[in-house]
């Protein structure tokens, strides 16, 4: 039997006791960005990853889910398992008609390979340009995959650095699918959100059929998960991002947990927290309605009821 291969030096394990969140997200809520790793023995690593996580498996994500009151749930393919899907297959289809995937695939996946993801629950890919986490892919490798998953209405996620985006933008313009943005493009929260960079990012939201994952406070803070002088709250330098963003496109903004938080090496969340910071930054009940609910129904179950 191959031994399992231990984890990245300094790897931060999920959180082993979350708080319970203090704001009750509505019913019907949807948890667009969260991933599962492994576990290892039954669902190996890629060679080419570039890091190795805790295993962080299915049973593990639905008990988060049920203990935070998500109703629903969409696995995203994470790059340390590379385009082999089984295992966020595997979780999709266990959580029956509660989960849908977004697959990693590569540009000569076949017809029948796609529509057997769809059966599964599979409604996008993601293209990842960041690059400590995966080798570049050749643009036209990227659009040859966007073409193929378009006839099935998928989508396609993009996970980029905010330092990227003028080169990328004119790439993901030309792409024939919706776009969904993972946490609001990494801004540097440090510079205003009403400054030229983010404003830029805000302008290409503008251009299409363009949807923000408003995620991710703990990964972009600056200031962190401490009460500061000025900041009582975790992740204060955040809000004004994930408030704006809100406020400009209501109808396409997409909320997430992103558990098991990878590559994280200062602190790791409390998953119940991340929940609190839900009404700071869609601050009506029409907003969170939105945000958290009719959004990512439109996104993902199309015509379903919650
Ligand atoms: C995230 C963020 C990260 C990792 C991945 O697929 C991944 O490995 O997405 C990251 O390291 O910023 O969305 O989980």
């Amino acid at each position: 039997m191959p031994t399992a291969s231990p984890k990245t030096p300094g790897w931060l394990d999920w959180h082993p006791n979350p708080s319970r969140p203090a704001f009750r997200l509505p019913p019907g809520t949807v948890d667009t960005h969260c991933h599962v790793f492994g576990p290892q023995a039954a669902f190996p690593f890629a060679p080419q990853r570039k890091y190795t996580p805790c295993d962080a498996g299915k049973d593990r994500l639905f008990a988060l889910r049920d203990h935070l009151g998500v109703a629903r749930t969409v696995v995203v393919q994470a790059t340390c398992h590379g385009t082999d899907n089984s295992a966020m297959v595997d979780a999709v289809r266990s959580a029956g008609d509660r989960a849908r995937g977004v697959a990693s695939v590569r540009p000569d996946v076949t017809e029948g390979e796609l529509l057997e993801l769809h059966a599964a629950g599979v409604r996008g890919v993601r293209f990842n340009f960041v690059r400590r986490l995966v080798d570049a892919s050749p643009q036209g490798d990227l659009r040859v995959i966007a073409d193929k998953v378009a006839p099935l209405g998928w989508h396609v996620v993009l996970y980029f650095e905010s330092a990227d985006l003028p080169d990328l933008e004119d790439f993901f313009a030309s792409l024939p699918t919706p776009l969904v943005v993972d946490h609001m493009g990494r801004p540097d929260v440090t510079r205003p959100a009403d400054g030229p960079e983010f404003s830029r990012f805000l302008r290409f939201v503008d251009t299409g059929d363009v949807w923000v994952k408003v995620t991710c406070p703990e990964r972009l803070s600056v200031t962190g998960p401490a009460a500061l002088d000025g900041a009582p709250l975790p992740y204060a330098d955040v809000v004004p991002f994930g408030r704006r963003v809100v406020e400009e496109f209501p109808d396409r903004v997409l909320w997430g947990t992103d558990w098991p938080h990878p590559n994280l090496t200062d602190h790791m969340p409390d998953d119940g927290l991340l929940v609190d910071y839900v009404p700071r930054v869609a601050v009506t009940a029409e907003q969170r309605r939105k945000l958290l609910v009719d959004n990512p129904m439109n996104l993902y179950w199309p015509g379903e009821e919650i």
